[in-house]
Order: C-alpha cells, then sequence, then structure tokens
C-alpha cells in the first residue's frame, strides 16, 4: 500500500490529540481482532504477544465468552448490589470453588481488588489478630506492581509510578523479593499480611527462588500473618496452572485476581478468601457501583468454566515448553537471560543490542506486538490459545530482530 495513503499516521496523531499522555503505545491502530491476531486499520496483520498484559488470557473475542456477553447484554447489565441479580450466585459460587476459598468479593479492576484486600487485611488484624489500633503493617517486595491507586503506589519501588504522588499512605514494609529472611524479620506484632506477586510480572516475569513461595507460606502461618498473592497477571492459567502458587503448592489466605476473569470483554477483579477473612466486612463497609454487576458475572463464570476443564492450562504449560526452547535458543544470539513459566516470558535482550522499546518498534515492523518493561528487557504473553507454529514464528521473529 503506498504510504500516503496508509490510515494509521493520522489515526495515531488523532489519538494523541485528545489524551493525557500516560502511555507511549507503539504506532499501530487496531481496529480488529480474533484469538491471538489483530488487525489494525490498514488492514495489517500482528501476533499479539502482550495479549492485554494477560487479559485476554482466552484470546480476542473467545467465542463462548463472547456468547455469554451478547446474551446478558439482551436481558440484563447493571442492577448495583443494591439488588441481587441472577447471574451473582452462579459467579461467586464456581469462583469460590476454582479458587477453594468459601468466599469471593467482586470488583472490577485489579487495583480495585488490591485496595479490597489491604483494607481486608488491615479490618482482620484489628477484629481478628488484635494488632495496636491504627498500626498494621503489611509487608511487600522491592520490583512490586500491584496497580496505580495512591495507596499502592505508596508502597511502590519504580520512581516513575511512585514520583509526586505523595503525601503516601503509611502501613507498609518493603523488603528485597525472593529474601525468605529478611521477610521473617519484617514481620512483627503488627504485621497483617504480606502481599506478593508470586511472580513480578512487571519486574520482568522475575521468578521466586525454589522454595521461596512454601517458606513465605510457612511464616504467614507461623505468625498469623495473611499470605496474599496477587495473581492478576499471573494467574487464570498464564503460567501452566490455574494459579502461579499451585507451581509450588502454596495456598494463600487471598487470592487477587482480575485482567482475564474479564474475558477481554469487561473489567472484572476479584478477592477469594474463607469465611474468617472476608467476614470482617460488614454491609457499609466497602463496595463499588460495578462490583459484580450482571455482564460482569456472566462473562466470570464463562471464564471460570473455561478454566475448569483445565484445557488453557494445559496448553499453557506445554506451549510453555516450545516458547522456552526457542528463546533459549537465542541466548548467546542477543538475548543474555530468558524467564519463562508456561505462556508468560520475560527476555532481557544485550543492552549494547537495543532497548527493549526498539526491539517492540522492530516485532511490530514484523508484524508481532510486544511491550518492554524496563530497559532491555521485553515481556511476551500471548493469548493461550495461540499455536505452536505461532509461537515458532513469534520466536523466529525476535531472531530476526535480534540478528539485525
Ligand atoms: C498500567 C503489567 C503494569 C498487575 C498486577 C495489579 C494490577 C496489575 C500484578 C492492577 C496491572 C497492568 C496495568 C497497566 C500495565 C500492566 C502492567 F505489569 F501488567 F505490565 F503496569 F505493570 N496487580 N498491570 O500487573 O490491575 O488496575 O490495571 O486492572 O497501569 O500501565 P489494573
Amino acid at each position: 500500500m503506498i504510504e500516503d495513503m496508509l490510515r494509521t499516521p493520522s489515526a495515531v496523531r488523532d489519538a494523541e490529540r485528545y489524551t493525557a499522555h500516560n502511555y507511549h503505545p507503539l504506532p499501530v491502530v487496531v481496529a480488529s481482532a480474533e484469538g491471538a491476531w489483530l488487525t489494525d486499520v490498514d488492514g495489517r496483520r500482528y501476533l499479539d504477544c502482550l495479549a492485554g498484559y494477560s487479559a485476554l488470557n482466552f484470546g480476542h473475542r473467545h467465542p463462548a465468552l463472547i456468547r455469554a456477553a451478547h446474551e446478558q447484554l439482551d436481558r440484563l447489565t447493571l442492577t448495583s448490589r443494591a439488588f441481587i441479580h441472577d447471574q451473582f450466585a452462579d459467579f461467586c459460587r464456581e469462583l469460590a470453588a476454582l479458587c477453594g476459598k468459601d468466599l469471593v468479593l467482586p470488583m472490577n479492576t485489579g487495583a480495585e481488588a488490591v485496595e479490597t484486600g489491604i483494607k481486608v487485611a488491615r479490618k482482620w488484624g484489628y477484629q481478628v489478630k488484635k494488632v495496636t489500633p491504627g498500626q498494621a503493617n503489611i509487608v511487600v517486595a522491592d520490583g512490586n506492581f500491584h496497580g496505580r491507586t495512591t495507596t499502592i503506589v505508596s508502597f511502590s519501588t519504580d520512581a516513575d509510578a511512585r514520583a509526586d504522588f505523595g503525601p503516601y499512605t503509611p502501613g507498609f514494609t518493603v523488603v528485597p523479593y525472593g529474601d525468605l529472611a529478611a521477610l521473617e524479620a519484617a514481620i512483627d506484632e503488627n504485621t497483617v499480611a504480606v502481599l506478593l506477586e508470586p511472580i513480578q510480572g512487571e519486574q520482568g516475569v522475575v521468578l521466586p527462588p525454589e522454595g521461596y513461595l512454601p517458606g513465605v507460606r510457612r511464616a504467614c502461618t507461623d505468625r498469623n500473618v495473611l499470605f496474599i498473592a496477587d495473581e492478576i497477571q499471573s494467574g487464570l492459567g498464564r503460567t501452566g496452572r490455574t494459579f502461579a502458587c499451585d507451581h509450588e503448592g502454596v495456598v494463600p489466605d487471598m487470592y487477587l485476581l482480575g485482567k482475564a476473569l474479564g474475558g477481554g470483554i469487561v473489567p472484572v477483579s476479584a478477592v477469594a478468601a474463607d469465611a474468617d477473612v472476608l467476614g470482617v466486612l460488614r454491609p457499609g463497609q466497602h463496595g463499588s457501583t460495578f462490583g459484580g454487576n450482571p455482564l460482569a458475572c456472566a462473562v466470570g463464570t464463562g471464564v471460570v468454566r473455561l478454566l475448569a476443564t483445565g484445557e488453557f492450562q494445559r496448553r499453557s504449560a506445554e506451549l510453555g515448553d516450545r516458547l522456552r526452547a526457542g528463546l533459549e535458543g537465542l541466548l548467546g544470539s542477543g538475548l543474555v537471560a530468558v524467564r519463562v513459566r508456561g505462556l508468560w516470558a520475560g527476555v532481557d535482550i544485550d543492552p549494547a543490542l537495543m532497548t527493549g522499546r526498539q526491539a517492540c518498534e522492530r516485532l511490530m515492523d514484523r508484524g508481532v506486538l510486544a511491550k518492554d518493561t524496563h530497559g532491555s528487557t521485553i515481556r511476551l504473553a500471548p493469548p493461550l490459545v495461540i499455536t505452536s507454529d505461532e509461537i515458532d514464528h513469534a520466536v523466529a521473529q525476535l531472531a530476526a530482530v535480534l540478528a539485525g
């Protein structure tokens, strides 16, 4: 197509003209998508290796989820929680069963689930553990990413995410990720919870040291501290298991879920925990206008039923082995490190070659869309519906980019 006939340049300009510049998106303007493939306004196709930061685990417009959404759209979309609706019980019961927990508290965004987890842990601390009023403390890890509210960025160690958003919320202690001794030493009589990503996504898919998560679990049990696992990005099949914690047989006291729970259609998040934890909340103490709405529950139930078969977890594990083999084959040919669990990879490119952003721009020119995290690290997280040939294709395009 002749360059000046392309619609993309003007569409990029229009998009930038009327919005705050809190993102620096790749200059691609998506018009449609199906499965693992996107089509831009000029008809060019791209293999999606970001999947909405793991919100599209089931691919773009999964038929079963779109069908559930369409059927609900034609019946009922919103009631608020002032009333009950006929999709609510199924969603909460089936999600609680998937998590092996008594109760579910539905919200919308991941950050809202994290904030809910923080509030519940604090209230549990005061009412159940009896910590000193106003002194509840939560242990978190450096390199964390849990969302962008002012409380959440208060314990971020990422300057871009945190700077100039103070005054900051107190009550958090940061310890090095993976350092069990430091975590144990940080727990005191006012500690109500440990909040961790079982695998750190934005830090570049940083895997915990073997035994770390079981150690955190033991420390929390021994010290009567809630273990809160932020599985918003790592959960729901991404790593080859239902939850990333499953890889080490660890069951947290609280699962924080989001992203893929909404099937890539609507924002759906949730906190799942037993009654002795979520039971501390009474009417009027927490809520949300859209949390647990009929459309969200209909789609969310569809997502839980897709996961209940184990098919997506198996695909993610099997295809993840292929992705790992392909990426490890590039070590020494432009990659200096590869971290993979299921269909989730963080790859460190030789900084002397290019930045992560440059790599993603060149991948885009080759029809593959991915996102850098920091420096020369890029994250690969395709929809779990990707095929083995498509994985080989993505690795081949990365190899070509690295070869210059
Ligand atoms: C952005 C990445 C960033 C998350 C975990 C909670 C949330 C997220 C483990 C909050 C959200 C998103 C936010 C988006 C980019 C993306 C992200 F890690 F996935 F790549 F930023 F670090 N816990 N992660 O990953 O969920 O409120 O967004 O629904 O803010 O740029 P949310």
